[in-house]
């Protein structure tokens, strides 16, 4: 186990304790840990790969599968019955008979093991009954999925059926599929053409065939065994030694069909017309027509869908031990509280030790971290965060880390602090908005200053805001002793006009009479008057 848990354990997928997988000759085959009873995928040409991604091995099945054979009374010995064999059958000196359990054939007599034994084995009723068909049907179920590592094998004492069919579920027994059909005429038994499963390409390695090679007459003793192929089904994609698997695996990702085709629940056996010993059914003596199974075997490994490399068995169930916060029968959905985002099963890339795809936890749900400011966090779904809500103290943020609008950090406290988040306090009149920046510095309009915005730039004086001044006593000055009041106009002495009093009364327009007509003062009249007069007196 310890390199097979390489996958399983490394969640965050590192190398776990500096072990690196070898490069791929180097790969070990751990010894006995294929353990197959059938045909191991060879002792050195093995498929080292797969020991690194996170699945558990593969065993034997027989054991944890459930027997169930129909119709009822279809097990021969009630009441006891004789029977004979194909190869002599004026030898019928054999007896079935269920209450003697030396001379019972009972069903479980399929999962045993043979300790050396004598053989033994399940014994239906013979054919009295022809020519009403001899049909039985054995069900083997596990109340678990499973993936077939290894041919599927089932021995027949006396002879192999001349058809058959081999069906399997992948829903528990409420829906069932052909897996194979066998017969020593498919033509004939099921109008299907004779498949070996060597004509089998990539295009359709799991397409349903018809197979004559399980079914023809070679006497009772020499070939026993009826086979669902899986290792060269395999081999079409990971060569004849098997030596690619990882090739298999990579194809499996991505093909959902290819996937399935090797997985099950449950099997079923539809036994349609017994051996006849490559003749025709003699009317005779039908008592050498009968079925026998004395051993199934089905190499299968718990499908634990990449999340698990062991698989126990408990109260009577199979049942994967997962890992990467998965739960269920096969791994199959997140563990409560690390549903953080859907469920995915782990995967075979990149090769050699896959990729966990693992449940995660609502990131900080069972830490809900808002320095103070609100107990209370809320797992927003499409962003994957956790949130505080309702944060207090004009906080604001995933943590309640940040001050609200209008609001800045107070420097000289901890975040934690409930005066953490000082009022910007900006005026109204002469702020762009109420926001400050982290210094507590409000944005002003034009001619404004102050952290709060509530003062006037030289050059400007307040009036719902600040308003360039019109005049004041540095640089725009009221000319000719003008006077400047309240920056917003100049109040000129009376022989000057003029936004600055700048100009003097008596000039253009009309110049003197115009002055006079407009103001008939004396003053008024003795200014206009003077030029004209000084004039005159210069000129004599
Ligand atoms: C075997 O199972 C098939 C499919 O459910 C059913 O149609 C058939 O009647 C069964 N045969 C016997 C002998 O019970
Ligand atoms: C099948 O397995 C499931 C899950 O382990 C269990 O809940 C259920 O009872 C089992 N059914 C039978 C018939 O054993
Ligand atoms: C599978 O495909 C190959 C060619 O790709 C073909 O030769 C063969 O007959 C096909 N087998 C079946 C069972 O259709
Ligand atoms: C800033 O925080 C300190 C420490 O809590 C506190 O004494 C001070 O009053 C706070 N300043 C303001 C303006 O709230
Ligand atoms: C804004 O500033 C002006 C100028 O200093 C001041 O007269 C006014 O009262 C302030 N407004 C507020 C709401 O503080
Ligand atoms: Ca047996």
């Amino acid at each position: 186990g310890f390199v097979s848990r390489l996958g399983c354990l490394a969640t965050d997928w590192r190398p776990v304790l500096g072990v690196s997988p070898p490069p791929p000759a180097l790969r070990p085959v751990l010894p006995g840990r294929l353990r197959f009873p059938v045909t191991p995928y060879g002792t050195n040409t093995g498929a080292p790969w797969e020991l690194y991604a996170c699945q558990p091995s593969s065993m034997p099945t027989k054991e944890f599968m459930q027997i169930k054979v129909e119709p009822p009374g279809i097990t021969c010995g009630n009441p006891p019955e004789r029977f004979c064999t194909l190869e002599n059958p004026y030898l019928c000196s054999d007896e079935c008979d269920a209450s003697n359990p030396d001379l019972a054939h009972p069903p479980q007599l399929m999962q045993d093991r043979e300790r050396g034994g004598p053989l033994t084995y399940w014994q239906t009723i013979t054919w009295r009954r022809y020519p009403e068909p001899l049909l039985a049907n054995v069900t083997l179920s596990w109340n678990k999925s499973l993936e077939v590592t290894d041919d599927i094998q089932v021995t027949f004492e006396y002879g192999r059926p001349t058809a058959m069919v081999l069906d399997k579920s992948l829903d528990y027994g409420r829906t069932w599929q052909p897996y194979q059909f066998y017969a020593d005429d498919c033509m004939d038994a099921f109008a299907m053409p004779p498949k070996a499963v060597e004509e089998l390409s990539a295009s359709n390695a799991t397409r349903v065939i018809c197979t004559e090679r399980y079914s023809r007459w070679v006497g009772s003793r020499n070939d026993k065994s009826v086979r669902f192929e899986v290792r060269a089904r395999f081999a079409i994609f990971a060569g004849p030694r098997l030596l690619d698997m990882d090739n298999l695996y990579a194809l499996m990702e991505s093909a959902k069909g290819l996937r399935d085709f090797f997985t099950f629940t449950n099997l079923r056996l539809r036994l349609l017309r017994p051996a006849l010993g490559g003749t025709y059914v003699q009317r005779e003596n039908l008592d050498k027509y009968f079925y026998a199974i004395s051993n199934i075997e089905v190499p299968a490994r718990c499908k634990c869908n990449l999340h698990a490399d062991k698989c126990t068995f408990r109260d009577g169930n199979l049942e994967c031990q997962c890992d990467h916060n998965t739960a269920g029968q096969d791994c199959n959905r997140c563990k409560s509280g690390f549903q953080a985002k859907p469920w995915t099963p782990g995967s075979y890339l990149p090769a050699p030790n896959g990729s966990p795809n693992a449940c995660t936890s609502h990131p900080t749900v069972s830490n809900c971290e808002c320095y103070g400011h609100s107990n209370r966090c809320s797992y927003i779904d499409f962003l994957n965060i956790v949130t505080c809500i309702s944060c207090k103290h004009n906080t604001r943020g995933q943590k309640c880390q940040h001050c609200r609008q209008g609001y800045f950090r107070n420097a000289s406290a901890e975040l934690n602090d409930e005066n953490v988040c000082i009022e910007c306090n900006c005026n109204e009149t002469g702020s762009i908005h109420d926001r400050c920046n982290e210094m507590g510095y409000c944005r002003c309009k034009e001619g404004v200053t102050g952290i709060r915005c509530e003062e006037c730039l030289p050059g400007y004086y307040w009036n719902q805001g600040c308003i360039p001044n019109f005049c004041d006593e540095e640089l725009v000055l009221c000319q000719n002793g003008g006077t400047c009041v309240e920056n917003q106009q100049c109040l000129c002495t009376p022989e000057f006009k003029g936004v600055l009093c700048e100009r003097s009364v008596c000039e253009k327009e009309g110049g003197c009479d115009a002055a006079w007509a407009s103001d008939p003062s004396l003053p008024t009249m003795l200014l206009c008057i003077l030029p004209s007069v000084l004039t005159a007196l210069t000129a004599h």
